[in-house]
């Protein structure tokens, strides 16, 4: 059945909610967890889900998107008919972009023809999770379904941001409503809610009479949470997939996250910092893969004032330098260098950041390629932080890659 399986990611989304860290990249293609980008996440579930025939289609920013799948995940055999491919937007139908989801699979439908297969699995690029897309699949067909959506239990609160979906004793789809203001419950569960995770499996003739349907349709945004799945659902056999439990039941503890705004990036990066890590880069069998260049190991070594170099529970990459600084709680990426008596906490910096003499940076993500002059101090005055920042929500500087500092912003800020 896996072989009889084409696998769909799309990496399209504008990401407009992460920018500044989408202003020159797409969503999946954010650099995330020290050396991966946020598809190697998606991309790895399909390489261990067995998988190996995957279209990426992208859309917005994609240069560094296709540079990475190109140089990270060149992987499979093409021999026994394995690829992953990014496929632009072609105006196959129409002289348009792809006007949503829908749509963009509806652009590439000769290639869905093309390829014989009999399921389809619909997945994003831009999540955080590991998942095993076997077991569902098998599900799906156990349950002779033409549309299977994995789900997963959040509160009533936070299904406002996804699909809502009402389920009867077999699991079967009763209800979908996308993004809804009033979201239903679950039975016996007040306050809980049951959340589409965007992941989905077709049957490869349903997907394609849904598409053709739907590209007529005048009032129609092409979207599948808005405009598929509800139609799917009135006469078809659309059934939920609990993440991580069995026979298709929801798993409690499971960790899957929607990294699509910048407090939910931070927040799911320092989730690997934590002593026991919800998502646990380090388990053996299901090792996250990416495309990383080759540079020395990290270290630490004592700064011109004597100082020891320390790095207390942060990951730190290939060719970061802690030279008598001290570093805590926070993520480092490739060949990030940290200068002498400068302190950096809760943070996340990316690659080839300076971090100057005595800077002091805390709860900031910093886009690659930023030197911070000595003695800034980021993330400690909002209003100074602010004229020249982005700030989220939660109170998370983000400087934007290849930042010039005039002047350090604590200095700005005393005159
Ligand atoms: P959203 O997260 O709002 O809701 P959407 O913005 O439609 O989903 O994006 C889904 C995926 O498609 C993302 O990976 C995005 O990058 C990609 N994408 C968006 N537009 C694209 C385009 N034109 N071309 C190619 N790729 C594109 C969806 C579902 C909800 C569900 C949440 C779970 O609609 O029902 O709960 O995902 O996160
Ligand atoms: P991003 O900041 O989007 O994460 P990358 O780190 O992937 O970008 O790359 C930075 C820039 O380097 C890209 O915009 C690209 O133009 C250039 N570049 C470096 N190496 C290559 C390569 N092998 N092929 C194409 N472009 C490259």
């Amino acid at each position: 059945m896996i072989s009889e399986t084409l696998t769909i990611v799309l990496a399209g989304g504008v990401g407009s909610r992460l920018a500044p860290l989408t202003q020159h990249r797409a969503k999946p293609a954010v650099p995330f967890g020290g050396k991966y980008r946020i598809i190697d996440f998606t991309l790895s579930n399909c390489l261990y889900s067995g998988l190996r025939r995957i279209l990426v289609l992208t859309q917005y920013k994609s240069h560094s998107l296709h540079k990475h799948i190109r140089d990270g995940w060149s992987i499979f055999n093409p021999e026994l008919s394995e690829y992953v491919t990014t496929v632009p937007p072609q105006q196959m139908h129409g002289e348009k972009w792809y006007g949503g989801t829908a749509d963009a699979i509806y652009q590439n439908l000769y290639l869905l023809e093309r390829s014989k297969a009999k399921y389809v699995v619909v997945l994003s690029g831009d999540h955080i999770y590991r998942m095993d897309y076997a077991a569902m699949l098998e599900g799906h067909i156990n349950n002779n379904a033409d549309l299977t959506i994995a789900c997963m239990e959040v509160s009533k609160d936070e299904a406002k941001e996804f699909g809502v979906m009402q389920v009867d004793a077999h699991q079967q789809i009763l209800d979908f409503a996308e993004k809804p203001d009033e979201p239903s419950e679950l039975p016996n569960q007040p306050g809980r809610s049951l959340a589409s995770m965007g992941v989905y499996i077709f049957k490869m003739s349903s997907l394609i009479t849904a598409l053709k349907g739907d590209a007529g349709r005048e009032q129609s945004e092409h979207d599948f949470g808005k405009d598929i799945i509800p139609k799917l659902i009135a006469n078809k056999r659309v059934f939920a997939h609990g993440f991580g439990g069995s026979q298709g039941r929801v798993s409690q503890d499971c960790y899957w996250r929607d990294v699509g705004t910048i407090d939910a990036y931070y927040q799911a990066n320092m989730d690997l910092l934590k002593p026991v890590p919800p998502l646990d880069l380090y388990q053996e069998d299901w090792q996250i893969r990416t495309y990383e260049k080759q540079y020395p190991p990290a270290r630490t070594v004592p700064g011109s004032s004597g100082n020891e170099g320390i790095s207390i529970n942060s990951i730190t990459a290939s060719g970061v330098v802690v030279a008598g600084a001290c570093v805590q709680n926070s993520i480092l990426f490739a060949k990030v260098r940290v200068e002498d008596e400068a302190m950096v906490n809760e943070s996340v910096l990316l690659d080839r950041v300076v971090v100057g003499k005595n800077a002091q940076l805390r709860r900031c993500i910093i886009d690659k390629d930023v030197v911070i002059p000595a003695g800034t101090k980021i993330g400690f005055d909002k209003k100074t932080d602010a004229a020249l920042f982005t700030i989220s929500p939660d109170g998370v500087v983000v400087v934007p890659e290849g930042y010039v500092f005039e002047q350090a912003p604590s200095k700005q800020a005393s005159r």
